[in-house]
């Protein structure tokens, strides 16, 4: 692949950037497993992988504070390693295994930690955007300053129950950040067949909701805007709209060929505006790090990543008589 150059030389320590390449990368090479494991029918059922949009959940990420909130859509394996789950425990589930983070009984869409404050993993198309104001409505009525990251598609956004929650969120100064992922492409419809206005975060202003677009190819821009999301949420003036505009390498899920698209787009993409070719050059062209320290950390990544795989493998399916457990909450 061809390196992509640091264009501008930013003011940010070598202990943030390596992190940031470290955690983008442990999402890529997640996510190439699972799609290695699926395509050996380890994993059944619906596996969207976020290769190509990892820069978007580590830049927020890095916004976020402890006991700050998450909830996104489906694709979601790359939110879930960015907040610090475990990626065994993440395989194990996409394979089904006891091991996994719903005890291989929830899948790859429906996934919770309420130890890192992740609310899932959603199969219905902007379902969480409802539950995300929710979660927010919570930490306003508590009063705790926490703010609630709530992620969805280009495709959910035009969706009636968004604008619903918008209504709401505005009305009582929730807490959250809509984070809209405009990878552009919802399923197999470009944005511009199915979008009257393309321009997401725009679609607050109904509302009196600000909104800003960023490069979500740029780790750094995304936590910048992150950041100022944050502290207007903080500040209590209620929510705040973030377009993130963004790809995905790969299809829908695993069981897309992907017709709708040239390879020459995507692979444009690949060699332009990789994301974590991006910090690369970053660390490289500012001393950083060398060839052989960032070979350390591809190394060290893999092996995080074979491990999960391993784990996953040896943990045995679920047993018949946990079919009737964990389906209704237990009183506190
Ligand atoms: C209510 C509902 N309608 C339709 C679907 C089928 N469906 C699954 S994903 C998807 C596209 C969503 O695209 P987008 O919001 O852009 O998210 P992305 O997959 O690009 O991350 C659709 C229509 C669904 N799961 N739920
Ligand atoms: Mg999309």
């Amino acid at each position: 692949m061809a390196a992509r150059r640091a264009t501008k030389k930013p003011n940010i320590s070598k202990d943030e950037l390596t992190r940031y390449y470290r955690d983008m990368l442990l999402i890529r090479r997640f996510e190439e497993k699972a799609g290695q494991l699926y395509g050996m029918g380890l994993i059944g059922g619906f596996c969207h992988l976020y290769i190509g949009q990892e820069a978007v959940v580590v830049g927020l990420e890095a916004a976020a504070e402890e006991g700050d909130k998450r909830i996104t859509s489906y694709r979601d394996h790359g939110h879930m390693l960015a907040c610090g789950m475990d990626p065994n425990g993440v395989m194990a589930e996409l394979t089904g295994r006891e091991g996994g983070y719903s005890k291989g009984k929830g899948g790859s869409m429906h996934m919770f930690s309420k130890e890192k404050h992740f609310y899932g993993g959603h199969g219905i198309v902007g379902a969480q955007v409802p539950i995300g104001a929710g979660l927010a409505f919570a930490d306003r009525y508590k009063e705790n300053g926490r703010v609630t990251f709530t992620y969805f598609g280009d495709g959910a956004a035009n969706q009636g129950q968004v604008y619903e929650t918008f209504n709401m969120a505005a009305l009582w100064a929730l807490p959250v950040i809509f984070v809209i992922e405009n990878n552009q492409y919802a399923m197999g419809t470009a944005q511009q067949r199915s979008t009257s206005t393309p321009d997401l975060h725009t679609r607050g202003e109904a509302f009196g909701i600000p909104g800003e677009v960023v490069d979500g190819m740029d780790v750094l821009a995304v936590k910048e805007a992150g950041e100022k999301a944050v502290g207007h949420c903080r500040a209590g003036k209620g929510p705040y709209i973030l377009e993130v505009k963004t790809y995905r390498y790969r299809g829908h899920s695993m069981s897309d060929p992907a017709k709708y698209r040239t390879r020459e787009e995507v692979q444009k993409m690949r060699e332009e505006r990789d994301p974590i070719e991006h910090v690369r050059a970053l660390l490289l062209d500012g001393k950083h790090a060398s060839e052989e320290d960032l070979k350390a950390i591809d190394k060290e990544i893999k092996k995080v990543v074979n491990e999960s795989a391993e784990f996953a493998r040896e943990s045995p399916e679920p047993a018949l008589d946990e079919l009737w457990t964990d389906i209704y909450a237990e009183a506190e």
